[in-house]
C-alpha cells in the first residue's frame, strides 16, 4: 500500500481524530485537506446513511467570505442565479461562472446579511477567481478564507440527534435554510442541507477549538440511533444525480450542460460576469448534458473518463459509477450529446475493464 505524506499543504481538520478514531479506511484530496471516503466499506456505508445516521467531516467545504458593502453586488457578479429575492438566513446552491460561462465551481451560498456571504465552496480554488474579481472592479469588499468548518448530519435520524444537540428548534429549520444555535455558550450556524438525498443538517463550526467536542457530543447523542462516522458516499450520490465538481463537470462545462438550467436565471441576473456569454449559448441550447446513465454489468472502480459510443462513434462520456445493491444495477453519471440523450437510448460505455451495454436515462434515481 502506498500512503500519502503528510504536510502544510494536506490540511488536518478541526474533526480529523473523530474521523480517525472511528477507523476511517480511506481518503482522498478536496480543497487542499483530507476528506473521508470509506469507513467499513462504500458499501456498508451507503446501507448505514440510507437507514440510520452519520456524521460527516466535511470541513472541506471551506469558505470564502464576502463583507463589506459590495458583497451582494459581488455575489451576484459570480453567478447567473438570481439573487435579488434571496434572504438572510437562506442558503442557495449556485453555479459559479467565468466571462466564458464555464463552471469555476458549484457551492452553496449562504447568506448571514446583507454585507456577510460565506460561499461554501466544491474543489477548485474559487478565493483566487473572488478576490480577483473583487480587486479588478475596486469593490468595497473583504474576502478570505475564514477558520469555519462544517460537520454534516445525514440520514434518516439526522434531526433527532441534532435536536438532541440543539434544542428542538433546529425541528423548524426548513430545507435550505439555517438559524443560529446555542452549542456549550457558543453560537454556531445550523442549516438543514447536505451532500446526500438522506436529509439533514450541517453546522459551520467557527474556530477550531471546540471541534471534537462538537464531534463527541453528536456521537454521544446518537448513540440511540446508531450513529457512525460517514462522509459522502459514491453510490448515494450517483443514484441522487449529485454533481462533483472536478469529476462531472468542470471549466469546460456551462451550467445548461451539467443540468444546473434550474439555477440560472440569466436573463435577470443583472451584473453576472457571464451572462453575455450564457444568453448567447441560451439561444441555442446546449449541445450535450448530464445523464444518468444506468450500467448493465459489472463496474470497476472510475477513476478517468469512460468513453460512451454508439457503434464506433463516441456520443458522450461517464464520469462516476458505481454499484448499486438498491436498484441492482450500475448507476452513472455521463455527460452525453443531443442526439443519444433521450430516455431509453442504448449505448456502449468503454471501462478499463472492457465495454458494457448501458441504457441513458433522463432523471436519476432518487
Ligand atoms: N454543502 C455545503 N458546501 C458544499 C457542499 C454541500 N460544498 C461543496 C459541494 N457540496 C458543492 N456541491 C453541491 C452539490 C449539490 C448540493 C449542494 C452542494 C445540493 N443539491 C440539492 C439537489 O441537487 O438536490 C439541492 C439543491 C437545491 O434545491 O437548492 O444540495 O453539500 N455547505
Amino acid at each position: 500500500m502506498t500512503l500519502i505524506s503528510l504536510s502544510r499543504r494536506l490540511r488536518r481538520t478541526p474533526f480529523s481524530e473523530g474521523v480517525e478514531a472511528a477507523g476511517v479506511k480511506a481518503y482522498t484530496v478536496y480543497n487542499h485537506m483530507l476528506l473521508p471516503t470509506v469507513f467499513r466499506s462504500v458499501q456498508e456505508d451507503y446501507r448505514h446513511l440510507k437507514e440510520k445516521v452519520q456524521l460527516w467531516d466535511v470541513a472541506v467545504e471551506r469558505q470564502v467570505e464576502l463583507r463589506g458593502p459590495d458583497a451582494g453586488r459581488l455575489m451576484q457578479m459570480l453567478t447567473p442565479r438570481d439573487l435579488r429575492g434571496m434572504l438572510p438566513g437562506q442558503c442557495f446552491y449556485v453555479p459559479i461562472v467565468d466571462e466564458t460561462g464555464g463552471m469555476l465551481n458549484d457551492p452553496v451560498a449562504v447568506k448571514l446579511a446583507e454585507d456577510r456571504w460565506w460561499i461554501s465552496i466544491a474543489d477548485s480554488d474559487l478565493l483566487f477567481w473572488v478576490k480577483g474579481i473583487a480587486y479588478g472592479y475596486r469593490l468595497d469588499v473583504l474576502v478570505e478564507e475564514p477558520d469555519v468548518s462544517p460537520l454534516a448530519v445525514q440520514g434518516p435520524h439526522a434531526e433527532d440527534v441534532v435536536a438532541a444537540v440543539f434544542g428542538d428548534r433546529v425541528r423548524d429549520v426548513r430545507f435550505f435554510r439555517f438559524g443560529v444555535f446555542d452549542f456549550q455558550g457558543r453560537d454556531m450556524v445550523v442549516a438543514r442541507s447536505g451532500y446526500s438525498k438522506q436529509g439533514g443538517f450541517e453546522i459551520y463550526l467557527e474556530g477550531a477549538d471546540m471541534g471534537m467536542d462538537l464531534w463527541n457530543a453528536l456521537m454521544e447523542a446518537g448513540r440511540q440511533w446508531d450513529i457512525h462516522a460517514g462522509c459522502p458516499n459514491l453510490i448515494e450520490r450517483i443514484e441522487g444525480g449529485l454533481l462533483s465538481y472536478g469529476n462531472d463537470m468542470d471549466r469546460r462545462n456551462t451550467p445548461h450542460e451539467c443540468g444546473l438550467g434550474r439555477f440560472c436565471n440569466t436573463q435577470t441576473a443583472i451584473g453576472c460576469v457571464g451572462r453575455d456569454a450564457l444568453l448567447r449559448v441560451a439561444v441555442e441550447g446546449p449541445v450535450q448534458q448530464v445523464r444518468a446513465i444506468e450500467i448493465h454489468g459489472d463496474v470497476p472502480p472510475c477513476d478517468r473518463i469512460w468513453p460512451l459510443m454508439d457503434g464506433e462513434m463516441q456520443v458522450g462520456r461517464v464520469t462516476s459509477a458505481a454499484w448499486s445493491p438498491d436498484f441492482e444495477c450500475g448507476v452513472a453519471i455521463g455527460m452525453v450529446r443531443m442526439t443519444h440523450w433521450n430516455s431509453g437510448t442504448d449505448l456502449d460505455v468503454m471501462t478499463p475493464d472492457g465495454p458494457r451495454a448501458v441504457s441513458v436515462h433522463e432523471t436519476f434515481w432518487i
